[in-house]
């Protein structure tokens, strides 16, 4: 099974993306627009392993304390365009005791600088137009390990785990 960890977004925070991609589209834009139940957070891409279990084991180790997100602006990997988070320390801290603890518990992961990003569309087409998103903020209290399947009509994301923030 092909596994990442993931930050799903609020209903707050994925409405204002879809009318972000909805502008995008009247704009003329084209490309396989990520639906609004697969938006998310990555935080590290694990790929193929064949059990779970140890991945569950490794993360129920990760504490972390609430903190909040905010959406910042637009931008592209060649034509994979996506919404940014703006510069969030205890994001990048969450992400790094991710991965320190996979790496602690021997898990590959994917070594790639983590750069906080929502996918909007994939193999966009046309110009990116003057659509700004920025403001929506969500709190973030917890973090999920996912499973990537590929379905007749596009990705299928599960939630394999949910690991809560305690309070601080
Ligand atoms: P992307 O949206 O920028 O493609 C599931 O594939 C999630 O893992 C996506 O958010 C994807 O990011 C991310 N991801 C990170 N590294 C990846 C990799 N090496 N291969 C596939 N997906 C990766």
């Amino acid at each position: 099974m092909r596994l990442f960890i993931a930050i799903n977004l609020s209903e707050g925070m994925k409405a204002a993306l879809i009318d972000a991609q909805n502008e995008m589209y009247d704009g003329g834009v084209r490309g396989g627009f990520t639906t609004e139940e697969n938006m998310h957070l990555t935080l590290a891409f694990i790929g193929e392993v064949p059990d779970a279990e140890p991945v569950l084991e490794a993360l129920a180790a990760v504490s972390f304390t609430p903190f909040s997100l905010c959406l910042e602006g637009l931008g592209c990997f060649g034509d994979l365009w996506w919404a940014g988070m703006g510069a969030s320390p205890p994001l990048e801290a969450l992400a790094r005791r991710i991965r320190r603890a996979l790496a602690e518990s021997g898990i590959p992961f994917d070594r790639k600088r983590f750069s906080p990003h929502v996918t909007l569309i994939r193999r966009a087409r046309g110009d990116m137009p003057g659509v700004t998103v920025g403001g929506a903020a969500m709190n973030v209290d917890a973090f999920s390990l996912m499973r990537s399947d590929r379905g007749r009509n596009g990705m299928i994301y599960t939630e394999l785990g949910r690991f809560t923030a305690k309070q601080g």
